[in-house]
């Protein structure tokens, strides 16, 4: 048995820190990773891990003493062989932009080694993983870099793909890779070596030596990013939420311990109430979540109502016939997580129509040598944007949210458009602004860029925000219809099926009419059916003549 004197780690150069809790006292045995203190700073909240596993012998601190790095925090007894084990170094981050309310506690992380001395003439820099909005691990899907690659600052080094999104981490000057710290299928987190690079700088900045060190800058690079070093983009799959529910585990106020213990039993992190100081939540309380699971009780202040839902039974398939079981990507768990969140937050109606769009399609067809001559490819997609905003200008409630706290709704003043896009990663919605104020060229333009950009992971955040409706056109595809799910919080969805020649009664004989299947799914909380059946009739008549579009 040996004692070990625990100071308080690097926490990115913040000082005079309030420690707010101290989650052990005296005689508490406590494993690698638990909870020893939380501080709060004006930004954020951050939590320090025990760096090995050990007995509480004494505390040098108590609630309410401002801390820095280096302060006296406590001894613990442990056994000899793990002494010399490193105080681990807490990274905080921001909250998602979605819940700015929410704390996170995120996973710490091991120090990062000292970069190498500089030279007079190159330097070779250790690069770190910059900030990249998560506390979990996320996986290295693809290495953009090999040994001896000149980059440039802004290349892409590396993509990750956390359960969220994918990212590119740029690089954060150029130079040349003189090594590699990690492959593909590697989880790494903020603060783990990425790669040596060679500058010709003659000393590194302090920037680069403790990219992951500095939570309270890192907060800063959220909204404004450094112009100095690349932030990474972090593309989100999920539609921005309203404000104040947690909309994924890594927004909730909950220590790495107690996170890792959820991960091994299954448990989403928002559905657990918390019971420590400022709801921040203990092992306990996801302990209690699960034998109150496990009894079949719903759990006291469950998020959504999927509590109750009884559970589809696990199936061992391979007792019918062969199989290949594959992992679900991130991208693709937080699609399917977005889709049951809408599915059972939404109460969804679907209602039907068609539009005549025969006249639209002669005059589209009328535009190919245009559309030839300046690069674009003209589908029926730019038109039913400019028809869309028309009927969202008319009816109002469509262009809207439902606040989060159930007592108002929010009707927007902007015009931004999803479109659902089909990519072999899943399901993405990068969002077109101001559709009112574009063209339909510009619009086809756009739409082919941002569908190509999902297709090849490079959308951006901001790209994939601010969505106040959507379009999901299968047109090209196929099928009679479909009930699209309303991308909440927004409020409606259009759903486009394959065009097709049917047969229309004039009033004195049938003609052949070019018929554009609609489906419009809306929140039943928000719109009702007659809401729709006007929005429908606006929506057909702009369709039909979209000469109206201009008036
Ligand atoms: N009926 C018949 N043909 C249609 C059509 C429709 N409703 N909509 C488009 N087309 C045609 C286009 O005119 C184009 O024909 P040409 O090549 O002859 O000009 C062809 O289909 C291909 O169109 P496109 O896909 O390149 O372009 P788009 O603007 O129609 O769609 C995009 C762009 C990104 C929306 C689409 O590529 C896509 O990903 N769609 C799938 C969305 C999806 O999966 N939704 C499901 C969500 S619910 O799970």
């Amino acid at each position: 048995m040996a004692t070990q004197h625990l100071n308080v780690p690097d926490i990115g150069g913040a000082e005079n820190v309030e420690v707010i809790e101290i989650c052990v006292k005296p005689g508490d045995k406590v494993n690698k990773d638990d909870s020893l203190i939380v501080l709060e700073s004006d930004k954020a909240s951050m939590e320090i891990p025990a760096p090995v596993s050990g007995t509480v012998k004494s505390i040098q601190l108590k609630v309410g003493d401002k801390v820095s790095q280096g302060s006296p925090m406590l001894e613990l007894d442990i056994a000899g062989a793990e002494v010399s084990q490193p105080v681990e170094k807490p990274v905080e981050k921001k909250s998602a932009p979605v819940a700015p309310a929410a704390k996170v506690e995120p996973e710490p992380v091991v120090a990062p080694p000292a970069p190498t001395t500089a030279s007079a003439v190159a330097t070779v820099e250790n690069i770190l993983v910059p900030d990249i909005g998560t506390s979990d691990a996320v996986e290295v899907i693809e290495v953009s870099v090999t040994v001896g690659t000149q980059i440039a600052a802004g290349d892409t080094m590396v993509v990750l793909e956390s359960d969220k999104a994918s990212m590119e981490i740029p690089a954060p000057k150029a130079g040349i890779v003189r090594a590699l710290k990690i492959k593909v299928g590697d989880k790494i987190s903020s603060g783990a070596a990425l790669l040596d690079l060679e500058t010709t700088s003659s000393a590194p900045t302090a920037a680069q030596q403790t990219p992951a060190a500095a939570p309270v800058a890192a907060s800063a690079h959220a909204t404004a990013p450094s112009s100095e070093i690349p932030q990474p983009s972090l593309p989100s799959t999920a539609p921005s939420q309203p404000a104040a529910v947690p909309a994924s585990s890594s927004e909730v106020y909950a220590g790495p311990a107690v996170r890792r213990l959820a991960r091994e039993m299954g448990i989403d992190l928002t559905r657990v109430p918390g019971s420590g100081p400022k709801n921040r939540i203990q092992k306990d309380d996801v302990k209690r979540f699960v034998k109150e699971l496990m009894e079949n009780r719903s759990p006291a202040r469950a998020v959504t109502g999927g509590a109750g839902i009884p559970a589809v039974p696990a199936i061992d398939f391979a007792q019918f016939g062969p199989i290949d079981t594959q992992p679900l990507t991130g991208l693709h768990k937080a699609i399917a997580s977005n889709m049951h969140r809408a599915w059972l937050n939404v109460p969804h109606v679907t209602q039907w129509d068609d539009a005549d769009i025969t006249e639209l399609e002669s005059f589209r067809e009328t535009l190919k040598g245009d559309a030839e001559k300046r690069g674009v490819k003209l589908s029926p997609l730019p038109f039913l944007l400019k028809a869309c905003v028309a009927a969202l200008k008319m009816h109002p409630k469509f262009n809207a949210s439902l606040h989060a706290d159930g007592e108002h709704i929010v009707y927007k003043q902007y015009f931004h458009i999803g479109i659902a896009v089909d990519t072999p990663a899943g399901l993405m919605v990068p969002v077109l602004r101001d559709v009112d104020k574009k063209s339909v060229w510009e619009l086809a333009a756009e739409a082919a860029e941002l569908a190509q950009k999902a297709k090849d992971r490079k959308l951006k955040p901001a790209e994939m925000q601010g969505g106040c409706f959507s379009i999901s056109s299968l047109g090209n595809i196929g099928g009679l219809g479909f009930t699209p799910i309303v991308n909440t919080p927004e409020v409606a969805i259009l759903g486009v099926s394959k065009l097709t020649v049917k047969p229309i009664w004039n009033g004195s004989e049938f003609v052949p009419r070019k018929m554009l299947p609609l489906s419009l799914s809306y929140d039943h909380r928000a719109l009702n059916g007659g809401d729709a059946g006007r929005f429908f009739a606006t929506l057909n008549q702009m369709l039909g003549d979209i000469r109206r579009l201009v008036l």
